[in-house]
């Protein structure tokens, strides 16, 4: 027996190891990624020096994975939840897929990660949980919305040793040795694909309405469907795997790259594997086929915007289509020229401006030379004179469009939708009551960590915090900004 505790976040990291050995041993395309990302990351470390590690440090992203899973019921997200709050990941966010496609993707999504900024620092691993919206009449039939419950209610994804794991280690910030390489073991064979015959018949009609419905609902299990690495220069990436042969989507989903600060996330995929499995026909007889749902993605990471700059962000976008739509020209082309005219093209003016996330920090004593009687002095006021630093928060969370993208580019058809009911409100406070947890607001999160450092500030330097509000926020471009503290 070896007793010795391993605390939730050993287990996370743990965990985001096992997935990854488990994920490189059954598609093999992901461990060349991997090891293409580690050198274009190593290759930025020595251009920009700390620099580069401005939004991260190295072992940080290094280590750092996205996962994505897509489940049936309510009841499996509760049982994920319970497995995901045991190494410390809570759900956060609320992604309506189903509107932000033009394929038919009929799910809505939240994403499991820690929230703290040092368990973060510790290991940042999350996984975008998706649901299928079975009551969806859109997209399906009663008879097919009937054959779908029956056959979900049916399967137990998560086995009760499993679970009571999960309950322990939360109840005892982690589990002793044996328990968790136990719990790591069986929460990896959870994502694993499943070698179970697939039921071909019903597999193709759910296949007909939604690839996606098909990939949930048409089989007996679930899977881990990429895991993500995250790197420095998307776009070297993106360089060096076109050079070895791979093909990827054919842009790169976000922000375009420019001079100015990376904001938010770029994400770019490689199609889905075709990979063997075996079906069941509809006379009892076994045939093998092949089926592609899984697939490679890599991303970049910026600056979090706050509500001001993230509702610019979307208006740029609305922006970049309009002119794709009456110009000539790519979309990377239109969203540089859109992203040059409208957005601040250096760190400084986004943080004064109010559009992106920053916290706040007495500046190093060699970097004070013109330090001044703070008392009545403005943030502003202060980080000019370098009395304080500001540091940009990176951005933790997903994008819809970007996921739809995501979703979207590996599809081989568009599915099919109509025009009825969507079904009952689906949003965060939904998806709060439906997995009997809170669902935490991104912006809430970024703002705390915010606030948090102007209350730190103010007491290192004796002001009342209040004084480090921004008041004039008003000039730039169409959004007001409202600060509180
Ligand atoms: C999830 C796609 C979304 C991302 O990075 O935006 C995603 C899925 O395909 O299940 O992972
Ligand atoms: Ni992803």
């Amino acid at each position: 027996m070896n007793g010795q505790h391993r605390s939730r976040w050993e287990l996370r990291a743990a965990f985001a190891r096992s997935l990854s050995l488990m994920y490189g041993r059954e598609v093999p395309e992901y461990t060349t990624l991997v090891e293409v990302a580690e050198q274009v990351n190593a290759d930025v470390l020595a251009r920009d020096g700390a620099a580069a590690e401005r939004l991260g440090s190295i072992d940080r992203v290094t280590a750092e994975r996205h996962g994505a899973i897509r489940l049936g019921t309510p009841a499996e997200m509760r049982d994920v939840a319970r497995v995901f709050d045991a190494v410390g990941m809570s759900p956060v966010g609320f992604y309506d897929l189903r509107d932000a496609s033009s394929s038919s993707v009929p799910v809505v999504s939240t994403a499991f990660r820690p929230t703290d900024r040092d368990e973060l620092a510790r290991n940042p691993f999350r996984v975008f949980t998706s649901l299928l919206t079975v009551d969806d009449e859109r997209f399906f039939t009663p008879d097919v919305q009937a054959g779908l419950d029956e056959r979900l209610a049916r399967r137990r994804l998560f086995g009760p040793e499993l679970l009571t794991l999960a309950d322990r280690s939360v109840a005892d910030d982690g589990l002793p040795a044996d328990d968790a390489d136990r719990f790591v073991a069986l929460a990896t064979a959870v994502f694993e694909l499943s070698t179970e015959p697939v039921d071909r018949g019903w597999y193709s009609t759910l296949a007909a309405i939604s690839g996606v419905a098909a990939d949930i609902g048409g089989v007996g299990s679930t899977h881990i469907n990429h895991l993500t690495p995250r790197v420095l220069d998307i776009d070297e990436l993106y360089r060096r795997m076109t050079e070895r042969g791979v093909t990827m989507i054919d842009e790169i989903q976000g922000p375009p790259r420019w001079d100015g600060p990376d904001v938010l996330l770029r994400q770019t995929s490689f199609k889905a594997l075709a990979e063997p499995r075996t079906f069941a026909e509809a006379d009892g007889s076994l045939s093998t086929g092949a089926l592609r749902v899984r697939f490679e993605e890599v991303e970049a990471r910026g600056i979090a915007l706050t509500p001001a700059g993230r509702a610019l962000y979307d208006e740029l976008l609305l922006e970049v289509d309009r002119r794709l739509a009456t110009g000539s020209g790519r979309r990377v082309e239109h969203a540089r020229s859109v992203w040059v005219e409208s957005l601040p093209d250096n760190e400084d003016d986004l943080d004064r401006s109010g559009l992106g996330f920053f916290t706040y920090r007495t500046a190093a004593a060699e970097d004070m030379p013109r330090r001044t009687d703070p008392v009545g002095r403005t943030l502003d006021a202060l980080i000019a004179d370098g009395t304080v630093a500001a540091d940009p928060i990176v951005y933790e969370d997903f994008l819809p469009r970007s996921a739809a993208g995501i979703f979207q580019s590996n599809l081989s058809d568009a599915g099919t939708r109509t025009g009825g009911d969507g079904g009952d409100i689906r949003d965060l406070a939904w998806m709060s009551g439906m997995l009997e947890r809170v669902v935490a607001d991104p912006m809430d999160l970024y703002a705390g960590e915010r606030t948090r450092s102007l209350h730190t500030l103010g007491e290192q330097l004796g002001l009342d915090p209040t004084q480090l509000i921004r008041t004039d926020l008003n000039s730039y471009p169409s959004t007001a900004v409202k600060e509180t503290i």
